[in-house]
């Protein structure tokens, strides 16, 4: 029997995204909505291993396909002094703190990430809020980043961690983070994007970087990067999850 991949994805897509719809803030609260998805997430991370190879591609879309007005969703201008600072001085002090489990830590100005090699794609965010939209990003890949960093043998994800503050569901005096693992860090599309629609990416989408990991649903896709983090777990960060949504119930693995 051949596996179409497109019945089996939708199959587990409908699954996970049906009850979705909701909004982000009333499913986290609720045990049930946890258990659907711890479940669906080992279902689904399964199928698209065995069915798509890692490496596979993103569908990528034609200039024509652009959305418009790009929803802006979560926080669109982070309410913290240090990053409204930075982003009065055009982000010029600001910069990507590299650290961890790599043999090279460093900082990263806008500049260098700019001299490094870049990569345009025209690619779907979608939310589980139910809503998609297109738009070009341009950025690094996160692998040439990585790649200058040098991880160590030990080290399993990259933590992405932000600027702003989480005001959801009882975040406690903690910034928005995510995580992605080393071969989904190293996935062609994923890249830290510093431009938007051939234009610098706007605050509300994230200035001065953002993360773009295109087979992932739109809460992976940290915006206002201030650090990243190489780590064998996620022990010790946040609630232990691996990311800001996931310390409240979604699923880690959003493949879509
Ligand atoms: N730092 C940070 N990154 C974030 C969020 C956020 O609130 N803070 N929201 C996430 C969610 S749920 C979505 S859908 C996208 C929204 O990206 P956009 O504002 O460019 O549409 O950013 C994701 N990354
Ligand atoms: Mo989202």
């Amino acid at each position: 029997m051949r596996l179409d991949r497109r019945h089996l994805l939708r199959a587990t897509a409908a699954t996970a995204a049906a009850p979705l719809l909701a909004g982000c803030d009333r499913i986290a609260a609720d045990p049930a909505m946890r258990r659907v998805l711890a479940q669906t997430e080992h279902l689904t991370k399964w199928a698209q291993r065995l069915i798509a190879p890692r490496a596979a591609l993103a569908r990528e879309f034609t200039e024509a396909d652009i959305t418009q007005a790009f929803r802006p969703n979560g926080t669109t201008n982070p309410d913290d002094d240090e990053y409204q600072d930075m982003a009065a001085g055009g982000f010029a002090d600001w910069r990507l703190q590299v650290d961890g489990l790599v043999e090279q830590p460093g900082k990263f100005s806008l500049s260098d990430l700019r001299a490094m090699p870049a990569r345009t794609q025209i690619t779907r965010h979608d939310c589980v809020e139910g809503w998609s939209c297109i738009a070009k990003w341009t950025g690094v890949p996160l692998a040439a980043v990585l790649d200058a960093a040098r991880p160590t043998a030990e080290a399993a994800f990259v933590v992405f961690h932000c600027a702003d503050p989480v005001d959801f569901d009882g975040g406690r005096g903690e910034t928005y983070y995510e995580s992605l693992d080393l071969d989904e860090a190293r996935h062609p599309q994923t890249i830290l994007a510093y431009d938007m629609n051939g234009a610098k990416l706007p605050v509300r989408h994230g200035a001065p970087l953002r993360l773009r990991a295109e087979r992932q649903l739109g809460y992976k896709m940290a915006k206002y990067l201030m650090r990243l983090e190489l780590v064998a777990s996620f022990a010790g960060i946040g609630g232990g999850k691996g990311g800001s949504w996931e310390d409240r119930g979604y699923t880690w693995y959003a493949g879509i």
